[in-house]
C-alpha cells in the first residue's frame, strides 16, 4: 500500500517546480506492522524520506476520538484559563511563539511530560485545567506512542542487523526516556478567501523518531531530498512517522531526518498530536558501530541527548542543528 503525496508550488519552495512541467506524485509507503515485509519497507522509506504511514496500528479508534475531543475542549477555554498553563517553558501552553528564539506561527499549542522522573511543573498546570479523563487519556496514549515507536525501532535494528537488537527501542521503553507529547491546534481563519500562512515552520525533529496523528484538516508537508516540498494528505486513522535528528546520526546518515512544516489555509481547524521519542537524557548518542566498520567514516561526534537538547534550544526552528556534530 502507498500514499500519494503531491508537490506543492509556493513562493516559498526552496527549488521552485518548472510550471512547464507536471510534477510526479511522490509515493510514500503505507506500513501495516504485522505484514512480514514491514521491516523492509520501513528502512526504504526511512532511507528515502525519512517518513512513513502506519496503518492497521491497533490502537482503539475511541481513545483517539477521545483524547482529540478532550484537547479541543482545551482549546476552546477562554484565553486567560489557557494563559495559566502557560507560557511554554517548553512545557505546558504556547501561543503562536514556538520555541525561546523568536520563531512564531499560526498555531496554539500544550507540550506534555507525563513522565515522572522529568515532571514539568507546567504539565502540570495543563492538568489543572482538564478534566482527570484528559489525564487518562493522554497517559493511555503516550504508551500506545512508546508501543508503536519501540516497535518501528525494533523492526529497523533487526532489518539493519543491529546487536544487541533491542539498542534502539530500549531507548524509548526505559522509564527514563524523555519522550514528550505535543498537541498543536492551528485555529480556523476567519477571512475569506483564506491567505496560506505558516502555522509552524519548517524543521528537523531533534529526537530518535515522532509520531505524528491529525484529524482530517490538511496542512503537513513534508521535503524531499530534492528540496520539493509535498502535501500529506491528512488520515485521521492513521499514524505518519518522522525521522529525527538522533536516528539520523545512529544510522551515521543513513536515515534522514526529514524537514516538514505546516501551512494553514483552511476554514476548517486542524488538531495534530506529535509523540517525540527521546532517548534518556544521560544517553551517550553517535553512529552505532555495527552500521560504521570504518571509524574514518563516522561522520557524527559523540554527545548525550542533554547535550543535543541543549544545543536545539540556542538554534532557531529552520536551523541546522546536526551541523555543530559533524566530524571535520
Ligand atoms: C521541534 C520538535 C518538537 O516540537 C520540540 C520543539 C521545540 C519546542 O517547541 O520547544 C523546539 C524545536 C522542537 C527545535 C528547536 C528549538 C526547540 C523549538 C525551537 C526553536 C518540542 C522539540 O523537541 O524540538
Amino acid at each position: 500500500m502507498v500514499v500519494v503525496l503531491q508537490p506543492v508550488t509556493l513562493e516559498s519552495n526552496v527549488h521552485p517546480v518548472n510550471p512547464k512541467c507536471k510534477p510526479s506524485p511522490v509515493l510514500i509507503p503505507a506500513v501495516d506492522l504485522t505484514d512480514p515485509d514491514a521491516k523492509t519497507q520501513i528502512v526504504k522509506a526511512c532511507e528515502e524520506f525519512g517518513f512513513f504511514k502506519v496503518v492497521n496500528h491497533g490502537v482503539r479508534p475511541d481513545l483517539l476520538t477521545q483524547l482529540e475531543q478532550e484537547a479541543n475542549k482545551f482549546f476552546a477555554l477562554s484565553q486567560s484559563l489557557k494563559d495559566k498553563a502557560g507560557p511554554a517553558d517548553p512545557f505546558g501552553y504556547g501561543n503562536k511563539r514556538i520555541g525561546p528564539n523568536g520563531d512564531v506561527g499560526w498555531v496554539e499549542y500544550i507540550l506534555l511530560n507525563v513522565n515522572l522522573l522529568l515532571a514539568s511543573t507546567k504539565t502540570a498546570a495543563v492538568f489543572r485545567q482538564t478534566p482527570a479523563i484528559f489525564r487518562e487519556a493522554v497517559e493511555e496514549y503516550m504508551e500506545e506512542m512508546k508501543g508503536i515507536s519501540s516497535k518501528v525501532l525494533e523492526m529497523v535494528a533487526k532489518e539493519l542487523m543491529i546487536e544487541p537488537q533491542e539498542k534502539l527501542s530500549e531507548l524509548v521503553k526505559v522509564k527514563e526516556s524523555d519522550s514528550c507529547l505535543r498537541m498543536n491546534h492551528y485555529p480556523e481563519k476567519d477571512k475569506t478567501p483564506a491567505k496560506e500562512e505558516i502555522g509552524f515552520g519548517e524543521h528537523t525533529d531533534p529526537q530518535l523518531l515522532s509520531v505524528l496523528r491529525s484529524n482530517d484538516t490538511e496542512g503537513l508537508q513534508i521535503c524531499l531530498k530534492d528540496g520539493t516540498w509535498v502535501a500529506v494528505p491528512p488520515d485521521h486513522s492513521s499514524f505518519f512517522v518522522i525521522v529525527g535528528d538522533t536516528l539520523q546520526v545512529m544510522t551515521n546518515g543513513r536515515f534522514k531526518s526529514v524537514k516538514h512544516r505546516v501551512l494553514t489555509n483552511t476554514k476548517r481547524s486542524r488538531l495534530s498530536m506529535i509523540y517525540f521519542a527521546g532517548p534518556p537524557l544521560t544517553e551517550k548518542i553517535a553512529p552505532l558501530s555495527c552500521l560504521v566498520p570504518n571509524q574514518e567514516d563516522c561522520l557524527y561526534k559523540e554527545f548525550t541527548w542533554s547535550q543535543y537538547k541543549s544545543s536545539a534550544y540556542k538554534t532557531k526552528l529552520g536551523d541546522y542543528r546536526l551541523g555543530l556534530f559533524e566530524k571535520q
